[in-house]
């Protein structure tokens, strides 16, 4: 393991260029602060400014001559004996959506985008992607593993972080997609969880409801999500002959093939929702409520 300091004074995007996965940064914030261990940073582009719960001090002059940002006035940083929050739900009512550090238990420090606006918030958002996106959905299995792409636009968290987070709690999953005449959709299934790689990252969702369609949880083996192994270009897992990851170029929990391609660089599908034709999509997981 290989790890790189930097000081607060130092723009993240310096250091960032030395932080090649699967190395962890760590960030030491102020004399005052503990060190950070932050797993996935390669994840992150931008200034310490840009993470919303990051205690920054202000009136302290850089090497430069510069004062860095006043200490913010929401979720500065986890209450004191509390940690960091071990998934977005955990960031404060009333917090603004942008990115955040998580620390999942047992896990070291991660950054995550929290959507906060979206029903009642605290939404740990797993991936989003775009079809004009820049980046690359047909990774490998070890990019899936550990996330890529941006956190402040199209990106995977992680399958591996994804697993350790909704392995903490009972977790809810939603799918929000654009289609191709701007509508916003959504479909949310009451359970989502991950089994552990040696077990293929096996998905679990629970029932359906929603404006989108029910296209995780197909009638069709052919093209069913729900209870599939995640498969990638090089790690065939789907129930195909042949390799759905590769063809379609884009990790997924695959069968033989897909009713849901988000994970795609191009025009998305969502069940007939959109064909191939879809603009965006969005996918959140939250703890889930009992009321
Ligand atoms: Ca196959």
């Amino acid at each position: 393991m290989i790890s790189f300091f930097f000081f607060q004074s130092l723009p993240i995007s310096a250091s960032q260029r030395l932080c090649l996965l699967p190395f962890t940064c760590l960030l030491t914030l102020a004399a005052s602060f503990p060190v950070l261990d932050i797993q996935n940073f390669y994840l992150f582009n931008g200034t310490l400014e840009d993470i919303m719960n990051i205690p920054l001090e202000s009136s302290q002059p850089d090497h430069g001559g510069n004062h860095v940002r006043q200490v913010r006035d929401i979720a500065p940083h986890p209450p004191a004996g509390h940690g960091w929050p071990k998934d977005c739900s955990e960031i404060p009512a009333g917090s603004r959506s942008g990115v955040y550090i998580i620390q999942p238990k047992g896990l070291h420090h991660l950054v995550v985008y929290c959507e906060m606006n979206v029903t009642h918030g605290g939404w740990t958002v797993i991936q989003r992607n775009q079809k004009d996106t820049s980046v690359t959905w047909a990774e490998s299995w070890s990019t899936y593993k550990y996330g890529f792409g941006n956190v402040r636009s199209e990106y995977w968290l992680g399958t591996e972080y994804i697993y350790q987070i909704a392995k903490q709690k009972v977790y809810q999953v939603r799918f929000i997609i654009q289609d191709s005449t701007d509508n916003i959709s959504f479909a949310d299934y009451n359970l989502f969880s991950l089994e552990d790689e040696s077990h293929g990252y096996r998905l679990r969702l629970g029932s359906y409801t929603g404006t989108a369609g029910d296209a995780m949880t197909s009638d069709n083996p052919k093209t069913m999500h729900d209870n599939m192994k995640f498969s990638t270009k090089d790690r065939d897992q789907d129930t195909y002959s042949k390799n759905c990851a590769y063809s379609y170029e884009g990790g997924w929990w695959y069968s033989a093939c897909y009713s849901v391609r988000v994970n795609f660089k191009g025009g998305m599908t969502w069940g007939n929702l959109c064909k191939g034709n879809c603009k965006s999509s969005l996918i959140l997981i939250k703890p889930a409520s009992y009321c």
